[in-house]
């Protein structure tokens, strides 16, 4: 099950303190939980002086980090690359590219104490690092009107990581401690998380999908097993991606900020279908988020013959190294492809030609055409939740083995299913 916690409420040390729910449901100080913050405080009642380090270790301080510079950035690449997530075998770990962790750190609004290291004194050395950047969340409560959310204005929290030497010395709880009181400064008070390990207490559960591409080279490398009594040929025909072609009514092109105005329309009607909503508010941090980076993002219209936008869509690049005997040792590298957001003008219509499953299976192939033929990746991921499941068995996604669990600090609403849920329209 993969909502199993790996121990009881009680033995979460840390967690049991923080205001999340328990596995049961409930919340801290309270007999029913209301929806919404768990606990309520003030900015004058926040500490100014940072969490205390030399309690857990010695010989150690806090740094603040700046993205945009490149010597910061390299420092960080460098701590994630050798230390950041791995699959539970040890023999493969995400590999960020530098232009990827300056894509994800340098949203506009946010703080420059939010990027958050811990080094060795002496030689300087990073080897811990957390990090917060401003997200809006559009949160559907049940009972609520549903085109109606609380909007919450919060932080999403990533890049946790601590050197393998420092590893269960109590320094995850301090990081995290350090980046709320840091984010409580500036009067935010709910953040948005995900983790592949079960933490009190997820609000949904998606599972990783995997689209092979490049099969031969997955198989050589391990990730995808040959089935009894199948040829190797009969694999790749499975997996043939077909080339984007250009068609009859329509035109696929990058996203570029003309189109801002008419995709933010789609944008925002498309969130209105999940109970947990991205909402973005400003025309700088839509184009940040969505505007074509060499190696890191591709996004793309797709323009009517009349040159209106039908829909967008989006992906983003996050290779993975997979290791040899020794961790250092890298044997190869994948090239994944991860689906991002998208939206369509046929959100709403899930029952005619121009349904949102059809359309959804369309602009995939085409994103599959894409990663593999001009980005020249291997595989392509995508999570069971937005509106994925309409085209996610069509287009021959395999269930994986990895889970994401969503989680919200200091907010209480009720558990969602799949991903980021659909409000059941269908
Ligand atoms: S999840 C990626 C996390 N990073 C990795 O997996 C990288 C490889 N692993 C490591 O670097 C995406 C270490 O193993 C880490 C733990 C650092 C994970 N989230 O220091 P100790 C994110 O970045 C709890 C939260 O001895 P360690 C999201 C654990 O349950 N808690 O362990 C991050 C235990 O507490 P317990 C986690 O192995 C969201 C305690 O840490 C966790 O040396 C953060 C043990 O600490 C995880 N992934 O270091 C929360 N993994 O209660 C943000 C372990 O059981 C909350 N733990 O006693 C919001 C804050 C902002 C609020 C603002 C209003």
């Amino acid at each position: 099950d993969p909502d199993e916690p790996a121990k009881s409420m009680e033995e979460f040390l840390f967690w049991k303190t923080q205001p999340v729910p328990s596995f049961d449901g409930k919340v801290p100080n309270a007999e029913k939980p209301k929806f919404g913050a768990i606990e309520h405080k003030k900015v004058s009642e926040v500490s100014t002086t940072p969490v205390n380090l030399s309690e857990n270790i010695d010989g150690f301080e806090w740094s603040d980090l700046n993205i945009n510079n490149e010597s910061e950035l390299n420092e960080i690449h460098t701590l994630l690359n050798e230390n950041y997530i791995e699959d539970l075998s040890s023999t493969m770990r995400f590999a960020y590219s530098k232009e990827f962790l300056r894509w994800a750190m340098s949203l506009p609004g946010t703080d420059p104490s939010w990027l958050v290291g811990i080094r060795v004194k002496a030689s300087r050395k990073l080897v811990a690092f957390i990090s917060a950047v401003p997200i809006q969340l559009g949160i559907q409560n049940p009972g609520m009107d549903e085109d109606k959310v609380d909007k919450v204005k919060s932080v999403e929290i990533n890049f946790l990581c601590v050197h393998k030497k420092l590893r269960s010395k109590r320094l995850a709880p301090i990081l995290i401690k350090e980046i709320t009181r840091r984010v409580n400064l500036t009067d935010i008070w709910q953040a948005l998380y995900t983790a592949g390990i079960v933490l009190p207490r997820p609000i949904s559960t998606c599972r990783y999908t995997h689209r092979p591409l490049n099969w031969s080279k997955l198989y050589d490398v391990g990730f995808v097993d040959l089935p009894e009594g199948i040829k190797e040929s009969q694999m790749q025909e499975k997996y043939h991606v077909k080339k984007v072609t250009e068609k009859k009514d329509s035109s696929l092109v990058p996203f570029e900020p003309k189109y801002y105005d008419e995709v933010s329309v789609l944008f925002k009607a498309q969130q209105k279908r999940y109970k947990l909503q991205h909402l973005i508010n400003s025309k700088e941090e839509f184009l940040h988020q969505f505007s074509p980076r060499k190696d890191v993002l591709k996004s793309f219209v797709y323009l009517n013959d009349e040159g209106k936008v039908t829909d967008f869509i989006s992906y983003y690049i996050l290779p993975f190294n997979i290791l040899g005997e020794s961790e250092v040792d890298v044997v190869e590298t994948l090239k994944v492809a991860y689906l991002y957001h998208y939206c369509s003008d046929c959100a709403d219509t899930l029952d005619n030609d121009r349904s949102l499953t059809a359309r959804l299976n369309e602009i995939i192939q085409d994103m599959l055409g894409d990663a593999l033929y001009n980005e020249k990746c291997d595989l392509f991921n995508c999570l069971t939740s937005q509106d994925n499941n309409l085209f996610i068995e069509k287009q021959n996604f395999g269930m994986g083995s990895g889970f994401l669990h969503f989680y919200l600090f200091n907010y209480y609403t009720e558990k969602m299913n799949g991903g980021i849920e659909k409000i059941s329209k269908d």
